[in-house]
């Protein structure tokens, strides 16, 4: 893992996401601490804890409240304490319009132009200002308390209108923003209600550096600020917005995994013996092990790879029987209608696909219905022959890469649906339209049909370049990118704090 104080100087470091690193919960047993599960917080974590910034989130932990103090700081890790979380408090009808709503019902489908998901009320949308404005107020809060230039980091889509805010609280503030997800074209932007996707950019240029995951999703950002403010002059190719007297970098910034971690899970004995297990069971013989892991989302392409399998038996007779497919589908959002309709569905196909095509010693789909350990999952992965993502849209996809990391015989094909962002990055796995259903069931033909050798040559190459862009490689580049602006600003930012209008 890199160094990255030494681009903080001393500067200091805020980090700002929705969801928090560690949640206190009231159980049966007393006040536990739970840490989410998933690569991005802990590799966030990881880094926090070396910096000693201060990460301010929604303090959504039962028990949150009483293990803060009066501002909502408390000290994690528990037991370690080597930085500051700082809780902001929502109310439950808070959560249901700004993150159930304007961010979980408008603002995922149209990023995924999914539009015939998009649903807006005026009540998301004030909420989700309102907001966005409480965890601004939070962030300068936090840049208050230290004497130095302080560099706030916000995390998604929850927060595009806290940079703006900020901004107009604490000028002299070094702020930027990952954004994870897509960034629509304006002909989607515009379907939100006129004067909020202008507020909405208008947000996003509030920071000095705006991140995506690849160059197309940059390119739409400054597409619709090119459409929709009209103040803002865009240049394309040096991928910069001039607003007001500010500068407002745009650039791609790939993320991945801890490819390390994902290997040596894989590597080790005890994951060896699962996947032994599994191919004993699941890929005797000549039959091949196919798995595809992903959270219940309809971005996520599963009716569309469903299908794909269905066709695939019925047209194809002769591949019954010649794999078994492992499906991890964890329920996820499931207070939205969407989500849990789509839930069913699954199961329904899932039990349809069985019931028409399985044998008395075959079953065609084993559905896994929760949240796998990343251990088991790496075990699985490398067990696995074939492994299909078939995204309609998706920023960049982790479970394509750790797939990849865990693959340690190399003996895997990847299917890769080309709208993510990681079909744009690495090169080697058979690339899918998920929309075409003929060329989806040719794919996986291909795929289950590739010799040994082409197989070891193309994981080889994909995992070749994870290995030297991992996670923590993201993180470096963000940060010394902004370290270099930050140092370029040196002069104007001195002068704000004087006082002084620059070049006046
Ligand atoms: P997601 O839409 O959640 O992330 P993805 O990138 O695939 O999609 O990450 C999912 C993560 O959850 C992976 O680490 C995976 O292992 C884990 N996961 C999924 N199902 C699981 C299960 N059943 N059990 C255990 N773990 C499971 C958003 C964007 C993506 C972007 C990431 C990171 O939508 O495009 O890649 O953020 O920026």
């Amino acid at each position: 893992m890199p160094e990255f104080l030494h681009y903080l100087d001393d500067c200091k470091f805020i980090l700002v996401s929705n969801r928090e690193p560690y949640e206190h919960i009231r159980g049966p047993r007393g006040i536990e601490v739970k840490q989410p599960a998933g690569g991005l917080v802990s590799a966030l974590d990881t880094t926090m804890r070396r910096i000693h910034g201060t990460w301010v989130a929604w303090g959504s932990g039962s028990a949150d409240r009483e293990t803060s103090d009066e501002s909502g700081r408390v000290q994690v890790p528990p037991g370690e304490e080597s930085y500051t979380l700082r809780r902001v408090w929502l109310e439950n009808s808070e959560v249901d319009a700004y993150y159930h709503g304007f961010a979980n019902r408008s603002l995922w489908p149209l990023c995924h132009m999914l539009i015939h998901h998009f649903e807006y009320r005026t009540e998301y949308w004030d909420r989700y200002r309102a907001v966005n404005l409480r965890f601004a107020h939070a962030v300068a809060d936090e840049a208050e308390r230290c004497t130095g230039r302080s560099m706030a980091w916000i995390q998604d889509y929850h927060f595009a209108l806290v940079a703006e805010f900020l901004r107009a609280m604490r000028p002299s503030l070094f702020i930027h923003q990952f954004w994870h997800i897509p960034f629509p074209p304006p002909d989607i932007l515009r379907l939100l209600p006129s004067g909020s996707h202008e507020a909405l950019l208008r947000g996003l240029l509030g920071n000095d550096l705006m991140e995506f995951q690849i160059d197309r999703h940059a390119l739409n950002f400054l597409d619709c600020v090119a459409e929709f403010v009209p103040d803002a002059e865009v240049d394309v190719g040096d991928q910069t917005v001039r607003l007001q007297d500010r500068i407002v970098q745009v650039s791609a910034f790939p993320i991945s995994i801890d490819f390390e971690k994902y290997h040596q899970m894989a590597l080790c004995a005890p994951a060896e013996r699962l996947a032994q297990t599994l191919r004993g069971r699941y890929a005797h013989g000549s039959r091949q092990l196919g798995v595809s892991v992903d959270r219940v989302d309809y971005t996520k392409g599963i009716p569309e790879r469903l299908r794909a399998l269905e066709l695939l038996w019925s047209e194809h007779p002769e591949m019954l029987g010649r794999f078994t497919f492992i499906f991890v589908c964890t329920p996820s959002r499931t207070n939205l209608p969407a989500y849990t309709q789509l839930e069913r569905e699954v199961g329904e196909s899932v039990l349809a696909i069985n019931r028409r095509f399985g044998s008395p010693d075959w079953t065609p789909i084993v559905l896994i219905n929760e949240n796998v350990d990343a251990d088991l999952l790496a075990a699985v992965y490398r067990a696995a022959d074939i492994c299909l993502v078939s995204s309609l849209q998706d920023g960049m996809n982790l479970v394509a890469k750790e797939f990849v990391a865990a693959q340690v015989e190399e003996r895997g094909v990847l299917l890769l649906s080309r709208f993510t962002g990681a079909a744009e990055e690495i090169e080697g796995a058979v690339l899918i339209n998920p929309f075409n259903v003929d060329g989806f069931v040719s794919a996986i033909r291909t795929a289950l049909e590739m010799p040994a050798e082409e197989r070891r040559r193309r994981m080889r190459r994909m995992r070749r370049r994870l290995q030297n862009n991992t996670i923590f490689d993201w993180l470096d580049a963000i940060l010394a990118r902004g370290a270099d602006i930050m140092a370029a600003q040196r002069p104007s930012v001195d002068a704000i704090a004087a006082g002084v209008k620059v070049g006046g």
